[in-house]
């Protein structure tokens, strides 16, 4: 496939063009900036959902669920799964993967999972890249699921609009999800298999801890419960989701985060062209393997080095 045809097939939102896409994402291949680049004005238009929370809580469940839901409101949708147990990867039971295969047959319904096929540090960048392809290709909202541990569920916050975070009852892990910062990003909390008992103290306990705990927005996280296996609370829940989106709009939190977003993503990829093109520049030369001896030897400090050799770098660059 073309790059000409690659990007068409994207925007006019065809399945097996950004399928394609995402697996160059994943294999970090050269093409996949030259593609984004002429992809990028038309996204910005989904609606991006995160899903984090425990092993095991039902995310993968939820999604299902959500995507039905929000299907039958006739909305078409786009499922990126970093969770290495998910069905999607393959690790998952048997009753997961029939569970999905509801959505199998839906061509408004996309799924794909993120393997950790390039460098693991690279997961946070192809994921958001791989949403970005999805919101190319016209999907009204892309769910992202991943395992809440580690730094996965503070990295889906820098690309969802609306992060649910997803509890059970009974888990007695509340103070270690404080601090792992989980609380924080949440702006909706899910207490899933509500059919279990203490389901109705867990939402207490955490609306108790909600009441504590500083916020700096207006927006007030609901503590949402949901049952995945007979679909009871999702509507609810649905609905907070949207309600949660009219709130972005309306306060201006949507505008101010998209700037903040601009702004980081800018320069990250300055920092990373920049130092790319001064290292193929430098690596190799008598010079730069001379002051890495230097250093070595104690001869001279690395920050008076790379002070000078910067300089050096910039004022090539004016000639
Ligand atoms: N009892 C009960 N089990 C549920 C509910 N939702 C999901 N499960 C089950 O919990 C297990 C884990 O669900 P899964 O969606 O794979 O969790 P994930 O690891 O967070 O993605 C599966 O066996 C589900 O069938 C629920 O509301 N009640
Ligand atoms: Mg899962």
């Amino acid at each position: 496939m073309s790059e000409d045809k690659l990007i068409e097939g994207v925007l006019s939102g065809k399945r097996r063009a950004l399928a394609r896409l995402i697996s160059l994402i994943e294999d970090e291949d050269s093409s996949v900036s030259r593609i984004l680049a002429k992809l990028y004005r038309h996204t910005g238009k989904a609606h991006i959902i995160g899903v984090t929370g425990p092993p095991g809580s039902g995310k993968s469940t939820l999604v299902t669920r959500l995507t039905t839901e929000l299907r039958s409101r006739g909305l078409t949708i786009g499922i990126i799964c970093v969770d290495p147990s998910s069905p999607f990867t393959g690790g998952a039971l048997l009753g997961d993967r029939i569970r999905m295969q509801e959505h199998a047959l839906d061509k408004e319904v996309f799924v794909r999972s993120m393997g950790t096929r390039g460098h693991l540090g690279g997961l946070a960048r192809s994921t958001s890249d791989a949403v970005r392809a999805v919101d190319a290709a016209g999907k009204d909202i892309v769910l992202v699921e991943t395992v809440g541990a580690g730094q996965s569920e503070v990295e889906v916050v820098e690309i969802a609009h609306t992060v649910l975070v997803t509890d059970v009852p009974g888990s007695g892990d509340d103070i270690q999800a404080i601090k792992a910062g989980i609380m924080e990003i949440a702006d909706i909390f899910v207490v899933n298999k509500a059919d279990l008992p203490g389901a109705d103290k867990k939402v207490t306990e955490i609306n108790a801890m909600l009441d504590i705990a500083p916020t700096s927005d207006k927006w007030r996280p609901p503590v949402m419960k949901t049952n995945g296996r007979t679909g009871e609370g999702i509507s609810e829940l649905v609905d907070e989701i949207q309600e949660h989106m009219a709130y972005l709009k309306s306060s201006g939190v949507l505008e101010h985060k998209g700037l903040q977003r601009s702004k980081d993503e800018l320069e990250q990829i300055m920092e990373y062209k920049l130092t790319r093109e001064l290292m193929t520049k430098l690596q190799g030369t008598p010079e730069f393997d001379q002051a890495i001896k230097r250093i070595a030897r104690r001869d001279v400090d690395p920050y008076t080095i790379a002070e000078r050799l910067i300089t050096k770098f910039l004022a090539s660059c004016r000639e």
